[in-house]
């Protein structure tokens, strides 16, 4: 098949499910084509075949004081759906991308467009129910042709705050197995932690989603008992109260700000624990990805989590906001390797016999097809 696949290109976990996607339908025979604002930052390093990339044109207009990047990306999807003889669209988070895969399929009317829209978490949870959006986050849902979201949650979700006209599928997301290791070569740990401490790390767009001063208050509380590192990767509107609690906790010269960084695995693949508070996840990437690591989780019993994480088996869930629990954890995992390893082997295990691109994959393939055929 000939799919185009639009996402945001930057750091959220729905551009990096669309890029790992895109890569696997490539090796699975598709032409791809990534019709986006620049290329997905996991596309960026290694050539692929059977991708192209199509970037959206923005001239600027002194008159424009917002550039309407919609239109502009309708207006692209039009374009290479027809100059590449696209088979259908499929676009990752609901606003604005299935609002824009509809004018396209408008603009190119009577010719059919199928739209395949994968729900990813916050267009639904936050900003589809901002009163002005939330209409037409429902219009887009309703004039896709096969609507999918990442975990049951989001599914069940979806379907009750906007009763949509048709079946939302479920199809988690899925880890590359083998990228996503750990690390014979090329661990980092050596640059932020000496060998006797534990290394903590939180991995994030940094946004109030995240419960980012939870993850210090957890690390300041571990660090009561335990000779261990925080390392805090990505950047966003919460980093700077992170520092600021982490100063008045104590512990900021045990934090290590690794800012944005594009290989993850060399640095979540040689850390501990991971560190996951969120006040709501509908799936949790970042967790699958530890799991892929070896590295046992702690995160919020909340949205999709549990769906990807075990309590007890991969790692602990405790209740938003409970710091205390998730303290008691996070010690109790830097005290015992064998914990560590144990859970670490678990969450690999789940990864590869729940979310392994083989399971995953096909599944996007047959709703292609039902959305080709319907
Ligand atoms: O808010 C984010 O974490 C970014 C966001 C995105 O759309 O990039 O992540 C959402 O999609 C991810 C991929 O499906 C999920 O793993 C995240 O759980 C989800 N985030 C939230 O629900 C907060």
């Amino acid at each position: 098949m000939k799919i185009g696949i639009t996402c945001y290109p930057t750091y959220g976990g729905s551009g990096v499910l669309a890029s790992e996607l895109g890569k696997f339908l490539a090796k699975r025979g598709h032409e791809i084509h990534f019709i986006t604002s620049t290329i997905p930052y996991r596309l960026q390093r290694d050539f692929q075949e059977r991708i192209y990339f199509h970037t959206v044109d923005m001239e600027p207009y002194p008159l424009f004081e917002h550039p309407p990047y919609d239109l502009a990306l309708a207006a692209k999807m039009r374009d290479v759906f027809v100059s590449e003889g696209l088979d259908l669209l499929h676009v990752h988070y609901a606003i604005p991308h299935a609002i824009s895969a509809y004018l396209a399929a408008q603009l190119l009317k009577p010719q059919r467009v199928p739209i395949v829209t994968t729900l990813h978490g916050t267009d639904i949870t936050l900003v589809g129910q901002e009163k002005s959006f939330f209409d037409i986050t429902r219009f887009g849902i309703n004039e896709s042709t096969v609507v999918t979201a990442v975990s049951d949650y989001l599914k069940e979700r979806t379907e009750s705050v906007f009763s949509p006209s048709k079946p939302i599928h479920r199809v988690h997301n899925f880890v590359d197995l083998d990228l996503f290791r750990h690390p014979a070569f090329g661990c980092h740990r050596s640059n932020f932690a000496t060998p006797d401490q534990i290394v903590y790390i939180h991995i994030s767009n940094f946004r109030p989603v995240k419960r980012i001063p939870d993850v210090i208050r957890i690390f300041a509380k571990v660090r009561e008992q335990i000779d261990a590192v925080l390392v805090l990767v990505g950047e966003g509107p919460m980093l700077r109260e992170a520092k600021e609690l982490a100063a008045q906790l104590g512990v900021q010269k045990h934090v290590r700000y690794l800012g944005k960084q594009l290989d993850i695995v060399s640095i979540l693949g040689c850390a501990d624990v991971l560190l996951f508070p969120s006040e709501v996840e509908s799936f949790g990437l970042a967790p699958l990805e530890a799991m892929a690591c070896e590295v046992p989780v702690i995160a919020s019993r909340s949205g999709g989590i549990p769906e990807v994480v075990a309590h007890g088996v991969s790692g602990f869930l405790a209740d938003v906001g409970d710091v205390d629990s998730m303290a008691t954890h996070a010690v109790e995992l830097g005290r015992s390797k064998e914990l560590r390893v144990v859970m670490g082997k678990a969450g690999r295990k789940a990864a590869k016999e729940l979310f392994h691109p083989d399971r995953i994959v096909p599944q996007y393939e047959a709703l292609y097809q039902l959305a080709l055929n319907s």
